[in-house]
C-alpha cells in the first residue's frame, strides 16, 4: 500500500534517488516476474480512515509491516509545516491502523517500524524497551524514558504510547521495531534485477550518514562529519532491516502483548566511520562543519540488542567490502547526482523555512570551523 508522498518530497525538495527507481506498478510486475508471486497493491493515505478500513476488510491480513511514514528528522525540522506534516502523517496513520485491526482484524499482528532515536542519548544503558525501576521501596516495569531528538523521532514516540495503550485496551499484537541508522544498499530481493532497486538517499535531508560519505568521498565532495563527530548510534545494514521483520512477523505475540526489540547490529561512531570511509578513498578530505542538529556532540551510549539476534537474526556487521559495495553503486550512478543537495542546510534552532530550502553551493563547502 502506497500513497507515492515520498516521490512527491521529491519534487517538493528538488532531491532525487541516486539509483533509478520505477513505479509502484512496474516494480509489483517485476516482483511477479522475478519471483513468481503476486501482490496486491492498494493506493491510499493511512490518514483517509475508511480507505484504511477497506483495505483491512479487502486484504483480511494476518500481518501488517507499517513502514508509511515520514521518516526524516531534519525534514520534520524544517518549519513548523513540516514538523505538524510529519506528527499528523505518522501519528494519526497510525491510530487509524490500530482503530481498523480493533475493529475489523483485532488478532492481526502489528509490526511497527520505529526508531533508536525515541530514547535519545541517555546517561545510563538502554534497554529493549521497558526497564524495571524500583522507587520508595516498590518496584515496577515501565516504558524505557524517551528523550528523542527532533519532532520526526517525537512521532514515533507517541506511537509507541498509542500502540502500547491501544494493544492493552483491545487485545491487540504489536511488536514495535526501534530500528537504528541503516547504511547499504540493496537486500537479496532488490538484488534479484535491477527494476527492483529501492531508493537510495544521498541529499542533506534523507541521506543517512553513512551512505551520505560513502557519496562523498566518491564525489569528491567533502565527507560532511557534523561537529566534533563524537555521536553514537546504533547501525545496521539493511540486509538485516529485512530479516528483522521476517523475524517479527514469524514471531507473533500473544493478544494484549507488545513487544519491542532494538533493531541493529552494532554501535559506530560517526568520527569513526569517516576514517573508515577516508582510509578506503584517501583522496577524499573530512570537512568538520557545524552541527545543524541539537544533539550531543558527545555521550554514553550502551543499549541491549540481544531479543532480534536470541530469534535468529546473524548480523553483516560492517565491512570494507560493504563500503567498496555502496561506492560501486555511487560510481555506476554518478551522473544522477547533484552536488548542490549534499551540504546539510536545516538548521534545528530556527523555527522559519530559509529560502531557499537548496543553496546552489556546486560542491563548495561550508564554512570549516567546528563550534565549541
Ligand atoms: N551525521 C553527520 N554527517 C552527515 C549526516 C549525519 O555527522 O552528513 C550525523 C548526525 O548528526 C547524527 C548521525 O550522523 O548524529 C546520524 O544521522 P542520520 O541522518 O544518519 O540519522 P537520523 O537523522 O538519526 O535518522 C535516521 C533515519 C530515521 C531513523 C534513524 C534511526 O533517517 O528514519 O529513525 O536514523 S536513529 O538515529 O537511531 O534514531
Amino acid at each position: 500500500m502506497d500513497n507515492f508522498v515520498r516521490r512527491q518530497i521529491d519534487l517538493e525538495l528538488g532531491s532525487n534517488s541516486l539509483q533509478p527507481i520505477l513505479g509502484f506498478h512496474e516494480r509489483i510486475k517485476a516482483w511477479r516476474r522475478e519471483t513468481g508471486r503476486i501482490l496486491t497493491p492498494y493506493v491510499g493515505d493511512l490518514q483517509d480512515y475508511r480507505f484504511t478500513l477497506k483495505m483491512i476488510e479487502d486484504f483480511a491480513p494476518d500481518a501488517i509491516v507499517h513502514f508509511a511514514e515520514q521518516r526524516s528528522a531534519p525534514y520534520s525540522m524544517i518549519d513548523r509545516d513540516h514538523a505538524v506534516f510529519t506528527q499528523i502523517n505518522n501519528v494519526v496513520g497510525t491510530l487509524n491502523l490500530l482503530y481498523a485491526l480493533a475493529k475489523l482484524r483485532p488478532d492481526c499482528h502489528l509490526v511497527k517500524l520505529g526508531t533508536m532515536g525515541e530514547y535519545g542519548t541517555p546517561n545510563i544503558d538502554i534497554e529493549e524497551g521497558f526497564i524495571e525501576i524500583q522507587h520508595k521501596g516498590r518496584t515496577d516495569v515501565l516504558p524505557f524514558p524517551k528523550q528523542p531528538g527532533s519532532f520526526y523521532h517525537l512521532s514515533k514516540v507517541h506511537d509507541s504510547n498509542n500502540i502500547l495503550f491501544a494493544v492493552n485496551n483491545w487485545k491487540l499484537r504489536a511488536t514495535d521495531l526501534n530500528q537504528g541508522v541503516v547504511y547499504g544498499v540493496g537486500t537479496e530481493e532488490t538484488d534479484l534485477h535491477p527494476d527492483l532497486a529501492t531508493r537510495f538517499d544521498y541529499d542533506g535531508v534523507y541521506g543517512t550518514v553513512l551512505n551520505r560519505f560513502c557519496v562523498e568521498a566518491v564525489l569528491g565532495h567533502p565527507i560532511t562529519v557534523y561537529g566534533k563527530g563524537g555521536q553514537t548510534r546504533g547501525m545496521l545494514d539493511v540486509k538485516d532491516t529485512v530479516r528483522c521483520i521476517e523475524i517479527a512477523c514469524e514471531n507473533p505475540p500473544e493478544r494484549g502483548d507488545f513487544k519491542v526489540y532494538n533493531q541493529f547490529t552494532e554501535e559506530l561512531n560517526v568520527g569513526e566511520l569517516a576514517e573508515r570511509v577516508h582510509a578506503l578513498r584517501p583522496d577524499s578530505v573530512i570537512q568538520h562543519v557545524p552541527n545543524p542538529r541539537t544533539e550531543k556532540a558527545e555521550h554514553y551510549f550502551k543499549a541491549a540488542h540481544t531479543k532480534l539476534i536470541d530469534l535468529g537474526l546473524k548480523p553483516h556487521l560492517l565491512t570494507d567490502d560493504r563500503i567498496r559495495e555502496i561506492f560501486k553503486v555511487v560510481e555506476d550512478n554518478r551522473e544522477r547526482a547533484q552536488l548542490a543537495l549534499v551540504n546539510p542546510n536545516i538548521d534545528w534552532r530556527q523555527t522559519e523555512r530559509q529560502e531557499p530550502l537548496w543553496t546552489d553551493l556546486a560542491g563548495e563547502p561550508r564554512p570549516t570551523t567546528v563550534k565549541d
